[in-house]
């Protein structure tokens, strides 16, 4: 006879209906397998299905904060299907779920998918929260005006988010003249990488530039890659684990967090450590916000 323990449940960190229905959750993963404006190497529509696959084999006890943080419940919803059309049409789409999920009271945690989708997410939260801020950990700076003709590129994330909130970018260490200039007229305060690298202070300077409520967007290239490899963008000299964990923590701690989104995993066949990884990051962030609650 078969066992239904056998039958592990096909959602985020494969957890049974108690803990993963959507009335009892207070986090809620929406797979965003959006991938249009890609510029190098392509993938990041494989990332969602990925993270989720990985993150069936969390160890679902955190060992650092000793408990089980999947018991606040965390529902995962079907993969976003990505609508063709004008440029921004998406961004607005996901705007609209990202605002159900706010009506409903819940955590909203995006998986991508391309950076771009971040600009959905803000779209609602800023709309609801008055002072929002956004926590960007990226390598690039993704403030372009517009890219390849297209305002909603990747690369211009990071400009039309902070067209709707402040923004606090982290870990930063590629960018064109043009963004540095815009930088510079702005007086906008960057985390450069090489700056924090060998640093002990930044991750409370990071956090009082934060507003008391909070959006952080993570690109996972913010990471090295070495142990980030599976990004469309990879850059050198990134940060470590325990450095962004870090800073997640704090921010966790002291400020209310009130949706986050994990971006941009290009999934590589036979190498399953970054997805795992991903899922891991979100699962451990995660855990700092409910903890906190
Ligand atoms: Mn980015």
């Amino acid at each position: 006879m078969w066992n239904k323990e056998y039958w592990l449940p096909h959602n985020f960190a494969a957890l049974a209906r108690e803990y993963s229905d959507f009335e009892n959750a207070k986090a809620v993963i929406l797979p965003i397998p959006y991938e249009h404006t890609t510029s190098y190497k392509s993938g990041t529509r494989n990332g969602p299905s990925a993270i989720i696959a990985a993150s069936r084999n969390l160890e679902l006890y955190d060992a650092e904060l000793k408990c089980e943080p999947y018991r606040a419940g965390i529902c995962t919803l079907d993969e976003l299907e990505p609508v063709s059309g004008e440029a921004g049409q998406m961004e607005g789409r996901i705007a609209e779920v990202a605002g159900w999920l706010l009506a409903e009271e819940k955590l909203p945690v995006a998986l991508g998918g391309e950076h771009s989708l971040s600009l959905g997410l803000v779209t609602a939260l800023a709309a609801k929260h008055n002072g929002l801020s956004v926590l960007q950990l990226d390598a690039h700076a993704d403030l372009r005006d517009s890219y390849q003709g297209n305002k909603y590129s990747h690369a211009c994330t990071m400009r039309r988010i902070g067209e709707l909130a402040p923004i606090v970018p982290v870990g930063i260490r590629s960018l064109c003249r043009k963004e540095a200039e815009w930088i510079e007229n702005k007086k906008l305060k960057i985390f450069w990488a090489q700056d924090i690298m060998n640093k002990r202070k930044w991750h409370t300077e990071v956090v009082e530039r934060l507003s008391d409520e909070v959006y952080i967007t993570i690109d996972l290239d913010v990471f090295d890659p070495g142990i980030m490899p599976a990004v469309g963008t990879p850059e050198p000299g990134g940060l470590d684990w325990y450095a962004v964990l870090q800073l997640l923590k704090l921010v966790a701690s002291e400020k209310r967090i009130v949706g986050f989104d994990v971006v941009e995993l290009s999934p590589q066949p036979g190498n399953i450590a970054p997805d795992f990884m991903a899922a891991k990051l979100v699962y451990k962030l995660l855990g700092y916000i409910f903890k906190a609650r």
